[in-house]
């Protein structure tokens, strides 16, 4: 067996609370290499009873790799505490012990002794991480308000165009307002999504208002707070959960408190709000232009539109807590997207997570992080981060076709087993966004393509996300052309993707499960008995496959790419799976 492929690493991602006083309990094996694993589990103060220990039904194969299997059980504690260890079978016959000292030869020296445990010291009701039980049943939609609706001329700002006049460039506006979602409320029910993600709403400068100057206030292009207030209510009368834009990375170099600092420099009461290496600060002086790499303070990116705020520094942090509470209690908002997460500090976030569920228990706190998150996704911080990682290894191959469906199938797995079940329940899992280029884009306006990946994405554990105009065919590439005016002519929109991205969200909500598992029937397809046939009713016809027994999860085969996640169990009848599978015929 190979035992330095074996991995569990106790209070992780491989040995959490999952439900109260439900723990799961995960190992890492290298593929195809372990038969079996039990655990061995028991009362840490019990030991010198006798039979102090026991040990569990065979763990399963919840994900497998390229290089690994993933075994999962729940167990529970009767005095919910508990120490374990992995008795492990290799299918070379090969039995080991493996606890919290390394790896033993299974012996009843090695079973009796505590030290080789891992532990669960205590099961920790308050320590368990929570996900809001709303976000699994949301399907989400995410607007850039400048680009949506123009509900309101009135607010247009200065040379605004005419709407869907041209294709955007930076620093265009054509208008679009908070006024122009109210009057399209009843469009988004009709799509059927029920989660609405606004980028930033606050008064800033640019079209895209990621440089804020005030976040108590609604910025003048797209409103005011009482409209703001209308949108929200009207939002929630139609059962449509709302999530603002929060960007704490940094803020505007027009805002007050920077324009102090430029002002006033040493004297300035605000200079220790920002990272500040030589004064002045003021654009164009001291190396402070765009891009440059001589900017005499700290910024998102090269840009001196976005001074770094000092999230270590309490007034800051205290500012931005008035903020993020702000808008929960006078607008009664449900989730903030945190902008550039990653950069701002821990500590911050934790009195964040701490302040905002206080006050709704159900909030959800949202990371916009590209990379593995495990560090912000502890319980303490955040829910879920927008799941960048996933949109990549699918695009990978729905529509790069840069990867074999298995390559995908090992990366989605590992993905999923880098963060607990509950965290994988409410990730944010969006195509295409305002920071990429559109999917029709990327799918090289390929429409069954997109529908393909939008189909797939949608039966993933995790909220889907629908960046506004993919329903009605709309393409465009990276920043800003991805960006452009929302097309409401009907003459112009893709009537059938609309009709299409209406039937998925509606499968996806749909209270049965995504697809209708039942019992698979299937024939011994050949004597050495590996891959047996099969066919399987699902909602658009029978269809072929291969099922794999080795690997328990995997089925792959000329025309029809099937993968089926874990969970599969053997019936009289055939094989029963118990998760979502998802079918691909390319
Ligand atoms: C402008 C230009 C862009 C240029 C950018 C950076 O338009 O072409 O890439 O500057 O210099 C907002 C505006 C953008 C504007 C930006 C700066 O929406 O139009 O872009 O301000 O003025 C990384 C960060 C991620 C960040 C993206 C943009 O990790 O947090 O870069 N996303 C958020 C928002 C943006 C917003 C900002 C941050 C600033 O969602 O809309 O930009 O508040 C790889 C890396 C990622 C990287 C990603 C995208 O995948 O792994 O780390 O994201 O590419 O570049
Ligand atoms: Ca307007």
């Amino acid at each position: 067996m190979e035992r330095a492929a074996l991995l569990h690493r106790p209070d992780s991602e491989y040995a959490y609370l999952f439900e109260k006083e439900v723990m799961h309990v995960r190992l890492r094996t290298k593929k195809d290499d372990v038969k079996e694993v039990k655990v061995i589990k028991g009362d840490p103060y019990l030991i010198h009873e006798d039979k102090w220990y026991e040990e569990s039904e065979a763990m399963v194969i919840v994900a497998s790799t390229e290089d690994y299997d993933y075994w999962q059980l729940a167990v529970t504690a009767e005095f919910r505490r508990i120490q374990y260890a992995f008795h492990v079978i290799g299918v070379d016959g090969e039995e080991v012990f493996y606890g919290d000292r390394g790896i033993f030869e299974m012996s009843n020296e090695t079973i009796e002794k505590a030290e080789n445990y891992f532990r669960m010291p205590f099961f920790q009701e308050i320590d368990r991480f929570k996900s809001p039980e709303w976000v699994k049943e949301t399907v989400w939609y995410q607007i850039f308000p400048e680009r949506f609706a123009n509900g309101d001329k009135s607010n247009d700002p200065e040379g605004t165009l005419p709407w869907g006049s041209q294709l955007p460039g930076r620093e265009d506006f054509f208008g679009g307002d908070l006024q122009g979602v109210i009057d399209h409320l009843d469009y988004l029910v009709d799509l059927g999504i029920n989660g609405l993600y606004f980028c930033p709403i606050f008064k800033a400068s640019s079209n895209h208002k990621y440089d804020t100057i005030d976040y108590f206030d609604v910025d003048p292009d797209f409103g005011d707070k009482a409209l703001f207030k209308k949108l929200v209510e009207e939002a929630h009368k139609r059962g449509i959960k709302v999530m603002l834009d929060a960007v704490f990375n940094h803020m505007g170099y027009y805002s007050p408190q920077f324009q102090d600092v430029v002002k006033n420099e040493e004297k300035s009461k605000y200079k220790d709000w920002f990272h500040i290496h030589s004064f002045p600060v003021e654009l164009g002086k001291n190396g402070n232009e765009e891009g440059a790499k001589t900017l005499s303070y700290d910024t998102f990116a090269f840009t001196p539109m976005m001074p770094k705020l000092n999230t270590a520094n309490k007034e800051v942090q205290d500012y931005l807590l008035d903020i993020a509470t702000y808008w929960i209690k006078e607008f009664n908002i449900d989730a903030w997207r945190l902008d550039v997460a990653n950069e701002v500090d821990h500590h911050f976030w934790k009195r964040f997570y701490e302040e905002t569920t206080a006050l709704d228990e159900d909030f959800y706190i949202l990371g916009e992080i590209w990379h593995s998150s495990q560090s912000w996704l502890n319980g303490d911080e955040f829910h879920a981060v927008m799941n960048y990682a996933f949109t990549e290894t699918v695009t990978n191959f729905f529509v790069k076709e840069a990867i074999s469906s298995t390559k995908m199938a090992s990366g989605l797995y590992e993905q999923l087993m880098l963060y607990r079940d509950q965290t994988n329940q409410v990730m944010f899992n969006c195509l295409d966004s305002h920071d990429t280029a559109r999917l029709l884009h990327m799918a090289g306006e390929n429409k069954d393509v997109a529908k393909m990946t939008l189909a797939f994405t949608f039966m993933q554990h995790g909220s889907p996300c629908i960046y506004y105009g993919t329903e009605i065919g709309m393409t465009g590439a990276n920043d800003p052309d991805c960006r452009r005016c929302m097309v409401w002519e009907k003459e112009n929109q893709d009537l059938d993707f609309l009709e299409f991205t209406k039937q998925l969200v509606a499968l996806r909500r749909a209270e049965q499960p995504i697809l209708s598992y039942g019992t698979l029937t299937f024939e011994t397809l050949n004597n050495e008995d590996s891959y047996v046939e099969f066919t399987r009713e699902t909602t658009d016809g029978s269809l072929k496959g291969y099922f794999n027994k080795g690997t328990k999860n995997q089925v792959v085969s000329g025309d029809t790419n099937i993968l089926l996640s874990q969970n599969i169990e053997k019936t009289e009848a055939g094989y029963l799976i118990k998760e979502n599978g998802f079918i691909i015929s390319k």
